[in-house]
């Protein structure tokens, strides 16, 4: 019996655990307030990550890459058939029009740095 306040903050801390893996921790999904979104290319993630769009709707992406790494020198949408490079310190616009809902990736060449484009 006198143990018990020993489960009750045992089970207070993993219920806390639990609610910051759920809903504290999960990726930032950027809803586009417009048809543009700016995105840092710097330490290895962009930022935002995943970004909310629109089946249809023509999305544009402004990479502002401050990665001097070549690996940061291109960004490629495999599925959607669309590449650029990212010139360092000047921003770089890619327009892209997801067709169907789902979720659509970016990446650098080597598929370090990774985003999503999550479309509805
Ligand atoms: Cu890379």
């Amino acid at each position: 019996m006198s143990g018990d306040w020993i489960v009750n903050v045992a089970g207070a801390a993993l219920i806390a655990a639990i609610v910051w893996w759920f809903w504290i921790a999960r990726p930032r999904v950027v809803k586009a307030q417009s048809d543009l979104v700016e995105i840092v290319v710097a330490n290895g993630v962009y930022t935002p990550a995943r970004i909310e769009a629109h089946a249809g709707t023509p999305i544009t992406l402004r990479f502002l890459r401050e990665d001097p790494s070549p690996c940061a020198e291109q960004v490629v949408f495999d599925t959607l058939g669309v590449s650029a490079e990212l010139p360092l310190g000047e921003a770089r616009e890619v327009t892209v029009t997801p067709p169907a809902a789902g979720e659509y990736d970016f990446t650098c060449q080597m598929q370090m740095y990774r985003g999503t484009l999550v479309v509805k």
